[in-house]
């Protein structure tokens, strides 16, 4: 590997989980040197270049160096919280029930709604910080909660701002087709319409949105509601990606193949003909854990089938009021291996570069000199730690495209 000169940021005394390649990519005694936004050098320390110099250095006595992590579904620019609907269920309401009767996310919608962008960006700030303290360094925001055109670009804005402003890069998600909003209740069909002929077009050409989603099941839309969004984001050269099969099965995994989709998310009622439009269109399985713990489902995603069939599975928070109110990415991993059987190595794979591919992008989620500079630093002695334990933060910092953010050992 030819390194230059001399490095912006160089980081010693590291031992390396690239990830480059089909396992963990191993290297012991690694260092990582960058210029400009890009890893340049990557390798054992011993075989850094004689002679070169570097602006910044520094050195972490043997931790752990993993790709930045990629949280690449959340919701988590919303204003409120749910606490009560908690209560609620844990006196045996379900999640559709209270959803029918105006509350779930009607609630959180007309939460958000009221607030300004500023107190929306107040709330959601914290979530945000929280994500990217355990070393996320790209992290994927979805709207839903406006449900109205202004509200919608007002939550992807403030998802927009945040991320410039704590030096994550975050990708917006248009997903106006969450829920009925009240003043179209009944008329389903006539929000879609809506959706597709103002708040889609909206969004793209305000440049607020990298891709649209909706959901998809007998609470959410239906599959020819689905489609029409889906041609509408096409129409405006935007991704789509998908709610599928989360309470039921809708066949909307298989729509959103024939779609081309990043991916369809969640996927408890995942039928094998889905997972064979997945497998054929390369579309990503995003498995949410948070949510299958929240609501306590009993159905798994069908994972063994998916990895049979070379589906790649990303793993997320799916941060959100309703059904997975997480902000860690690290208590993800572990849920991922303890309750949908992933192996420690699949689910990092599912929250760095899979997750990476979820969102379009090829240019990071694997430690490879080329790639942006998205690294986490840890303090643990073996990468299959990040997985094992659940609560507590070992991350150290973390370089985003290239800046680093670290702070001293924990
Ligand atoms: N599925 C989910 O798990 C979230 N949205 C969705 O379509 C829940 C959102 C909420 O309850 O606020
Ligand atoms: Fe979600």
């Amino acid at each position: 590997m030819n390194a230059p000169a001399r490095f912006d940021v160089l980081l010693t005394g590291l031992n390396l989980a690239t990830l480059d390649g089909e396992g963990w990519g191993i290297v012991r005694d690694g260092a990582i040197g960058v210029v400009g936004e890009r890893i340049a050098w990557i390798g054992p320390q011993r075989e850094l270049p004689a002679g070169v110099s570097s602006s910044q250095r520094h050195d972490f006595g043997g931790a752990w160096a993993t790709p930045g992590l990629v949280d690449c579904h959340t919701h988590l620019v919303y204003a409120g919280n749910r606490a009560g609907e908690f209560e609620r269920r844990l006196r045996g309401a379900t999640y559709a029930e209270i959803a029918r009767e105006g509350g779930g996310i009607l609630s959180t919608v007309r939460a958000t709604r009221a607030a300004d962008a500023g107190a929306l960006a107040d709330a959601s700030r914290p979530r945000l910080a929280a994500i990217a303290d355990e070393g996320a360094t790209t992290v994927e925001v979805k709207s839903g909660y406006g449900l109205e055109r202004e509200a919608e670009l007002k939550q992807l804005a403030v998802a927009r701002a945040l991320g410039r402003e704590l030096g994550v890069d975050v990708r917006t998600t248009l997903l106006a087709a969450h829920a009925v909003p009240p003043e179209f209740a009944g008329r389903a069909d006539a929000w879609i319409d809506a959706v597709c002929a103002d708040i889609v077009p909206a969004a793209a050409s305000a440049g607020l949105a990298d891709a649209v989603d909706a959901f998809c099941d007998t609470i959410g839309f239906t599959r020819e509601q689905t489609r029409r969004v889906f041609d509408a984001a096409h129409a405006h050269g935007l991704p789509v990606k998908l709610h599928a099969e989360q309470l039921s099965d809708q066949d909307g995994a298989a729509l959103a193949a024939e779609y081309g989709a990043l991916s369809a998310d969640h996927l408890e009622w995942l039928s094998p003909r889905g997972i064979d439009a997945m497998a054929a269109s390369g579309t990503v399985a995003v498995l949410l854990p948070g949510a299958f713990y929240a609501l306590r489902e009993t159905r798994l995603p069908p994972v063994d089938a998916l990895r049979e069939r070379g589906v790649p599975m990303a793993v997320a928070t799916d941060c959100n009021p309703g059904t997975s109110p997480t902000t860690s990415p690290l208590l993800m991993l572990n849920m991922a291996c303890t309750l949908f059987r992933l192996t420690p190595q699949e689910a990092l794979a599912g929250m760095t570069h899979v997750a990476a591919r979820a969102l379009g992008l090829a240019d990071r989620g694997r430690l490879r000199a080329g790639m942006r500079a998205d690294v986490a630093v840890y303090a643990i002695d073996e990468p299959a730690e990040l997985a094992w334990r659940f609560g507590g933060n070992p991350c150290l910092g973390t370089l985003r495209a290239g800046v680093p953010h670290f702070r001293s050992a924990r």
